[in-house]
């Protein structure tokens, strides 16, 4: 099967097996995982934040983000597609107490400007409506196609809501495939925001883990928030030992999987009935349109997985996500299966006319 569904489904590679089999470990409750130790030193020296904290998601890193930035009864200003909203079981107000206040990027973009933020904000009044608590922003933004959020905009927007004393949190699931794209250190990308969170188990390849990074005395709620919430895991030093192999050797090659999202993109481009600008797919994830076929996203997504390739139907898009798993020739594969299907539909309907 070649797995587009997401960069989530990757396996260890045998050095990941190999240092996961060698970890040092103990129990990390108590604090005492040498491996998780050294893991969260090492994230917070790359992201050049006082602390991290190991979580087995990056939901749960999101959750506790928001639950330690916000008080029942506030909102939280989102993009309308952000994954804290629309993917994480509606935690922000089972745990929280908070609801979204979700805002449309009016160039399709899923980036934000600062006037858009403020069209949606209640800062210092009137008392009748709910006050804004936090500012939750996405990098790179999973459901708009993994667009990227710059270095530039990141500081003005997090410069203009510390003026409002409002923090700031950054889903960074995938900061490191932005890092890549942008050309930015993830230190840079992430310095502007109160708290970030990035995935182990997305682009970096590594099986399970999150990690979540702010300042000292943030990280130690977050802890406690981690163990309320059932996170508290024991001798997870074989998890944080994939995590370190992860973190030094997958970030150099994520162009590669860039590369092929944009060959996969312009291939897509070609086919009958889909749209997508291939100019716009600048990181691993691929988002189009297939209202242009005669197919609904899910009936295009059973023909392929027939065909051996699977990819994740989204209402009338359907997204494919490249990742180490994937080589050049398995996009090519997947274009071919997808003409075929498309082509053999588009025959049928010119048929019928
Ligand atoms: N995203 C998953 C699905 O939930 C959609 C995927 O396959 O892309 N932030 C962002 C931006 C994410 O894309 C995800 C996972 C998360 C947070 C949550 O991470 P986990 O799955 O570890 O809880």
């Amino acid at each position: 099967m070649i797995d587009l569904r997401s960069d989530t489904v990757t396996k260890p590679t045998p050095a990941m097996r190999r240092a996961m089999a060698e970890a040092e470990v103990g129990d990390d409750v108590y604090g005492e995982d040498p491996t998780v130790n050294r893991l969260q030193e090492r994230a917070a020296e790359l992201f050049e934040k006082e602390a991290a904290l190991f979580v087995p998601t990056g939901s749960m890193g999101n959750q506790i983000a928001v639950k330690l930035h916000t008080r029942p009864g506030t909102e939280v200003i989102i993009e309308e597609r952000g994954h804290i909203y629309n993917f994480e079981m509606a935690a922000m107000s089972a745990v929280s107490g908070t609801v979204a206040r979700s805002v449309r990027s009016a160039d399709g973009s899923g980036i934000l400007t600062w006037e858009e933020i403020e069209g949606a904000l209640h800062a210092g009044g009137p008392y009748y409506v709910a006050p804004t608590g936090l500012i939750a922003l996405e990098n790179s933004h999973n459901l708009a196609g993994g667009s990227l959020l710059s270095r530039e905009r990141t500081e003005e927007l997090c410069e203009r809501a510390h003026a409002l004393k409002l923090p700031v949190h950054l889903d960074g699931a995938r900061i490191f495939n932005a890092a890549t794209a942008l050309k930015e250190s993830v230190a840079d990308l992430a310095r502007p925001a109160d708290s970030v969170m990035f995935c182990f188990s997305k682009g970096l390849g590594a099986p399970v883990g999150s990690m979540l990074l702010g300042e000292r005395a943030f990280i130690e709620e977050a802890r406690a928030w981690r163990k309320l919430l059932g996170g508290g895991m024991r001798q997870v030093g074989v998890l944080a030992a994939a995590a370190l192999v992860a973190l030094e050797e997958t970030p150099p090659r994520l162009f590669e999987d860039h590369a092929n999202a944009r060959r996969l993109a312009e291939g897509l481009a070609e086919l009958p009935g889909l749209s997508i600008d291939p100019a716009k797919v600048a990181t691993n994830i691929v988002l189009f349109d297939v209202t242009g076929t005669e197919l609904t996203a899910n009936e295009i997504c059973a023909r392929l997985q027939e065909r051996g390739v699977l990819a994740s139907g989204f209402g009338s898009s359907i997204r494919m996500v490249t990742h180490y798993d994937v080589s050049r020739e398995e996009i090519e594969t997947t274009l071919q299966e997808l003409n075929s299907i498309l082509g053999k539909s588009e025959a049928r309907s010119q048929q019928s006319e």
